[in-house]
């Protein structure tokens, strides 16, 4: 059996990289949880209630701020390969709360990387970060490998250290170490506080009639946005391959925020400019303004391709929110009085 560990497994990306794993029967999957108040694996409570992984899908505490707990792991567990998708990763959030970011998404890879170097030396393991689009900032697009970097917040210049470090494991030390460089990815499992999941959830529930506005920031920016669950699958490619190298993982296609506000609310045939306010306080000091992805290499090198494309995606996201708005009301007429 392949034994692999991921951190962020109750993330979006990790809910759909612990299923992609899971449906190859080889693979038993190590999941990191963080304790917390209350319970928060509402991505993942399918997967650990499903007898047929019972014995193929574990979940153990760790946290990325904490060296001990990741080292004692690696140890324990000897995994053959090693997600690194834990993360504070949202970009107006690291500038409220930038040390902590830089911690957990900088000296947190940098914590991995060195348990992971640690089990290297008595047996073979494969590591894959998630890196972002976000470290590309201001370049302009289309943006590949050989784009330099220009982060534009805390969160960017934490991925970029990241990036590096792995970089340099796998130069310094020989290890297989590859840094996934991914544009934004979407789902109907995306954070309800970026942009496209508060438009989709936004647009059900104005349609139900649940809200009457849906408050934004700068709807000018543009982002190549794809399927998370196809995503997932060029990690796992990258860590399949004879050599470690870094890919850019894109759709190659850019779409602002509000095409994605038309698009969405005209599936629900309303107008988003009826709508949608401006406030202040969803911009942020410096913006990305435009990313596009080349996606060349993973297609010719991994052979990737994205499956779902932007209007599959904006439809798949509308269709689930609508679907719980509509239970959302229907909870509310119901309740006994
Ligand atoms: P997400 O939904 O925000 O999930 C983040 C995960 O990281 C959650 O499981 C979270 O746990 C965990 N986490 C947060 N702080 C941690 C800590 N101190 N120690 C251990 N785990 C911690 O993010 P995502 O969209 O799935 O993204 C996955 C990764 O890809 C992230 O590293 C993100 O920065 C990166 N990325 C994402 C995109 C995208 O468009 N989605 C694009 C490029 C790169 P809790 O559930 O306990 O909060
Ligand atoms: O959805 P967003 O918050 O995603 P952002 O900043 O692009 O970051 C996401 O993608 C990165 C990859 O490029 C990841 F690394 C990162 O972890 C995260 O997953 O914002 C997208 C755009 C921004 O330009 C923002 O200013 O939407 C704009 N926007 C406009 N109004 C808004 C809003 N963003 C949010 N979150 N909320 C708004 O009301």
């Amino acid at each position: 059996m392949k034994h692999a560990v991921v951190t962020g497994i109750t993330g979006q990306d990790g809910s759909y990289l612990a299923e992609f794993l899971l449906s190859k029967p080889e693979y038993v999957v190590h999941g990191l949880v963080r304790r917390s108040s209350t319970l928060n694996r509402s991505r993942i409570d399918h997967l650990t209630i499903d007898p047929a992984f019972r014995d193929r899908f574990h979940l153990h505490y760790a946290d990325l701020a904490d060296s001990a707990s990741l080292g004692s792991l690696m140890d324990q567990i000897k995994p053959d390969e090693v997600y690194n998708l834990g993360a504070q990763s949202h970009v107006r959030v690291s500038f409220d709360q930038p040390l902590y970011t830089a911690d957990v998404v900088g000296l947190g890879t940098l914590r991995i990387l060195e348990a992971v170097r640690q089990l290297a030396r008595t047996k073979p393991v494969r590591f894959y970060q998630a890196s972002s689009s976000e470290m590309f900032g201001s370049a302009p697009p289309p943006q590949s490998l050989d784009t330099p970097f220009h982060p534009r917040s805390p969160y960017a210049c934490a991925k970029l250290y990241g990036h590096w470090q792995t970089v340099n494991y796998r130069e310094a030390y020989g290890m297989y170490a590859c840094s996934g460089v991914l544009f934004n990815h979407e789902s109907p499992r995306r954070g309800e506080s970026f942009v496209t999941r508060k438009i989709t959830l936004g647009a059900g529930r104005i349609k139900v009639g649940l809200q009457d506005r849906l408050v934004m920031g700068n709807l000018d920016a543009k982002r190549d946005w794809g399927f998370a669950g196809d995503f997932v699958k060029a990690m796992w490619l990258m860590l399949q391959q004879s050599e470690p190298k870094d890919y850019v993982v894109a759709t190659g296609e850019t779409h602002s925020v509000r095409e994605f506000l038309e698009i969405a609310f005209g599936m629900l045939d309303l107008d988003y400019q009826d709508f949608v306010k401006f406030d202040p306080r969803y911009t942020r000091p410096s913006e990305v303004d435009v990313l596009l992805g080349d996606p060349s290499e993973a297609k010719n090198v991994l052979g990737w391709r994205p499956e779902v494309d932007f209007q599959g995606l904006v439809k798949m996201m509308v269709e689930h929110d609508l679907e719980l708005a509509r239970r959302e009301k229907h909870l509310l007429e119901y309740r006994p009085q």
